[in-house]
């Protein structure tokens, strides 16, 4: 193994704090400063891991955010060159309005194993590993893809569970799932815990569907490899400025399906602590003289595994 049981252990405790640091502004309805909050604990803390880091998903470019932008350079440069993506906080609405399943992310892989994406939106269709590679594509319509997993999981369209973003541009999508009889799962927000509610039978999500932002599916994509379940992701550009953007990102071929081993390759950890409680983890709970937080990892081929950890106050 290449990224070292060190280092997970290094990342669960970033992105615990990073949510640590958040806490004061559950509620606030101060996103801004949240976000800030979080980014400023998580790069600190990422600078000082023996690492030769890189942000390849990040929070913005260089000149629109001063904190862990594309292409940043982490770590004190004595460790392994990895690729970073950062989230230091999926769902900033969740946090300014106190609401449930805010997250502070991060996912690492070896050097070139994360796809550089850049800050536009993605197409996105995710199921579980119960469901062959290859049978659900994004290319399908959606009536085709609920007969094709209603045939493999001989499930009924009413006993089939869609989760989906609550946005306007899905009118079609929902209104197809509607005459179908299948339920859906709406999201407020945060389509990376969206996209992970597939991997377990528990969390009730036959598949996830819709547009999000491009670099929450390469984060999710990074959990998702390891879990072994089916994501397919296709760029969308509404802009000449975003198809710019890509292009000096190395894309090529702006209309590319991504299969998850064109996203992520080898080995990858994802790291996500609960800010405010979800459907994934608790959020942060303080009590006298410490913190808990729930972290989700996820690091070479595992389960989901859900780590608790105490932090005391300083
Ligand atoms: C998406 C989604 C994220 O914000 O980026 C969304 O992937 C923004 O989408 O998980 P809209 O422009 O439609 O609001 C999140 O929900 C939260 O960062």
């Amino acid at each position: 193994m290449k990224l070292s049981e060190q280092l997970l252990n290094s990342l669960i405790e970033i992105t615990s704090n990073s949510a640590i640091a958040c806490y004061p502004y559950i509620g606030k309805n101060e996103k801004i400063l949240a976000d800030k909050a979080a980014t400023d604990v998580m790069r600190h803390q990422l600078n000082k891991l023996d690492i030769n880091g890189k942000v390849v998903i990040g929070e913005g470019e260089l000149d629109e955010a001063p904190m862990l932008y594309i292409g940043e350079i982490l770590g004190n440069g004595k460790g392994p060159q990895i690729d970073i993506a950062v989230d230091p906080v999926e769902g900033t609405n969740f946090v300014a309005k106190n609401q449930p399943g805010s997250m502070s992310v991060l996912a690492v892989a070896e050097k070139g194993n994360l796809l550089n994406a850049p800050e536009t939106y993605m197409n996105k269709i995710v199921s579980g590993s119960h469901i062959p590679k290859g049978s659900i594509d994004i290319d399908f319509t959606v009536k085709e893809n609920i007969n094709i997993y209603s045939e493999i999981t001989k499930k009924k369209n009413s006993e089939i569970t869609v989760c989906i973003l609550e946005r306007p541009r899905h009118k079609e999508i929902i209104n197809e799932l509607n005459k179908l009889n299948v339920n859906i799962k709406f999201l407020t927000d945060g389509d990376v815990s969206g996209a992970l509610l597939v991997s377990d039978k528990k969390f009730n999500v036959d598949i996830f569907m819709g547009i999000g932002g491009g670099p929450e599916g390469v984060i999710a994509a990074a959990a998702l490899n390891t879990l072994n379940c089916n994501f397919q992701g296709r760029f969308l550009f509404k802009t000449a400025e975003d198809i710019n953007r890509a292009q000096t990102m190395g894309i090529k071929d702006l209309n590319k399906k991504y299969e998850i081993n064109e996203i992520v390759k080898g080995e990858s950890i994802f790291c996500a602590t609960g800010i405010t409680s979800g459907d994934l983890m608790n959020g942060v709970f303080k009590q006298k003289d410490k913190y808990i937080t729930e972290t989700i990892i996820t690091h070479n081929k595992s389960e989901l595994k859900l780590i608790k950890k105490e932090v005391s106050l300083t």
